[in-house]
């Protein structure tokens, strides 16, 4: 068989074309590909809901691949345990309720797993903004994250979707886009983001849980976001929070949804 190179240019095209204007309506939209975006994906694609994750790096994946400090392991308490069994990601126990998992293993299953569940990611894509209706976040508005990196004047493009979910992480980067165009009116104590706190593994992995919650009407937080917008400590490389925090998130959607 002969290979024609502009078949092949335009089967990545169309190809690609096809899944964006199809996303553009989404059920959910996640922002961010780290643990906590990536387990609510595979979650809420399991029901069958029509998710796009927008990740702005070429990696899907996040703060997982280096583990601690470059030591490419995790480690998982024993709550978190019973979502590493669900993906069949290998764990060793060390010590009472302590286990410990290969973070390359972790992030290519979970990766692997939320994609044939039928979520959709979309890297190298930077949330720059969002589309407010009535005092309720109805989308995100999307840049190549080229763009933003070359410092071009481009203007971005928008998507719709019923619920928006903020995974960015430490830097909380949908709530900030939030709180700088409307002000102090989310649903923390203060109205505002109310910061990280210092490194406390036992308190951040407790809190997250309560973290994980609606910030604004319509949109809603995830892993470390969620103690970055409510004021509670990070907690470093131990991970069951953000797969629990992932599952909690795509549990009140799938009910809201459905
Ligand atoms: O930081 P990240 O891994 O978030 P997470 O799921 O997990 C946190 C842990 O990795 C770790 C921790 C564990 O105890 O504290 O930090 O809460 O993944 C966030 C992803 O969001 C992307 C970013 O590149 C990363 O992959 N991201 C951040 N801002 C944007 C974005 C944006 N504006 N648009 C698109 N993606």
């Amino acid at each position: 068989m002969k290979l024609d190179d502009i078949t092949i240019s335009k089967a990545i095209v169309e190809g690609f074309m096809e899944d964006f204007v199809d996303y553009m309506d989404v059920d959910v939209a996640i922002g961010g590909g780290g643990p906590s975006g990536l387990t609510a994906g595979y979650y809420l694609a399991n029901e069958g809901l029509k998710v796009a994750l927008f990740e702005r790096k070429l990696s899907i994946g996040g703060g997982m691949w280096g583990g601690g400090m470059m030591f490419n392991k995790i480690v998982v308490q024993e709550e978190g345990k019973r979502i590493l069994d669900e993906f069949a990601i290998d764990s060793q126990k060390y010590e009472n309720q302590y286990y410990v998992a290969d973070s390359i293993e972790t992030v290519s299953t979970l990766c692997s797993k939320a994609c044939k569940a039928g979520l959709r990611i979309f890297n190298l894509m930077s949330i720059e903004d969002v589309m407010i209706r009535e005092e309720e976040i109805t989308g995100l508005v999307l840049n190549w994250s080229a763009v933003g990196s070359a410092g071009l004047h481009v203007d971005p493009l928008t998507i719709r979707s019923k619920a928006v979910i903020d995974a960015t992480g430490h830097d909380c980067e949908i709530v900030k886009v939030v709180e700088n165009k409307i002000g102090p009116r989310l649903n923390t104590k203060t109205g505002k983001i109310m910061g990280e706190k210092p490194m406390w593994a036992e308190i951040g992995e407790k809190s997250i849980m309560d973290n994980t919650r609606e910030v604004y009407p319509g949109l809603y937080v995830a892993g470390m976001a969620g103690n970055a917008v409510y004021g509670s400590p990070r907690m470093g490389p131990i991970f069951g929070g953000m797969l629990l925090s992932g599952e909690k998130i795509a549990k009140m959607l799938i009910e809201k949804l459905k």
